[in-house]
């Protein structure tokens, strides 16, 4: 009975390996806020706050919008512009006219040689009426999940306490995410972030159980 305990931690590293998880919505005023900023400076994961006047971080192409700002109706993430004062106007956001088509943020594999386990973006302007929704897909295209919100406050001139972030991790590769908003009108996001993270710890050391385990099973059918 004593390939039992090796069973179990086999059975907790499939577990892991397949995990799915959503984040959000959630108040989001500068990069600190996000729930991996822990992870940004790790080599394996990109924030793209579109100051650079482009979405130019690896593995990542858009399917509708463009980069605006900074001006009157910009609505970037708090923090860009240097000062947290509940505006955004001076920073610089991902934008489309039409929410109801929305947009898709699709992950190449080229990037780190897989795709990323986390994406997410933080959702800064829209309208008031209707649903924002937030769809994640895995590595064959399959829905994840869909989180919804309505948190808009109706004004298009910056207001940054209305901004939430929204997020997915999934384990074995996200290949897309994907927003729209049922109210129509238009659509703006910032801090598109997505990566992958090292391999914790706590893993290393199953892992290295569970060879030990397995190395004493052999040797005792041997
Ligand atoms: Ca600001
Ligand atoms: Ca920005
Ligand atoms: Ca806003």
């Amino acid at each position: 009975m004593r390939f039992l305990p090796t069973l179990a931690l086999l059975a907790t590293i499939l577990v892991s390996a397949t995990a799915s998880s959503q984040i959000g919505p959630s108040s989001y005023l500068q990069a600190s806020d996000s729930p991996w900023s822990a992870f940004f400076g790790n080599g394996m994961f990109y924030l793209e706050d579109f100051e650079d006047r482009s979405l130019n971080t690896p593995g990542v192409t858009a399917s509708a919008g463009a980069v605006i700002g900074p001006g009157g109706l910009t609505d970037s993430v708090d923090g860009d512009d240097g000062v947290l004062d509940n505006l955004g106007g001076q920073g610089r956001s991902w934008f489309t006219t039409n929410a109801t088509n929305g947009f898709r943020f699709t992950f190449s594999s080229g990037t780190y040689g897989a795709l990323p386990t986390h994406a997410g973006l933080v959702w800064t302007d829209g309208q008031v009426n209707g649903t924002t929704r937030f769809e994640a897909f895995d590595a064959d295209g399959a829905s994840l999940g869909i989180l919804t919100g309505n948190h808009a406050d109706g004004n298009f001139s910056g207001g940054t306490l209305e901004d939430r972030f929204y997020g997915w991790i999934h384990n074995g590769g996200i290949s897309s995410i994907f927003i729209t908003h049922s109210g129509g009108g238009g659509l703006e996001v910032d801090h598109l972030q997505y990566g992958a993270v090292p391999e914790p710890a706590t893993m290393t050391a199953l892992g290295l159980g569970i060879a030990v385990l397995v190395g004493r099973r052999r040797r005792r059918m041997a």
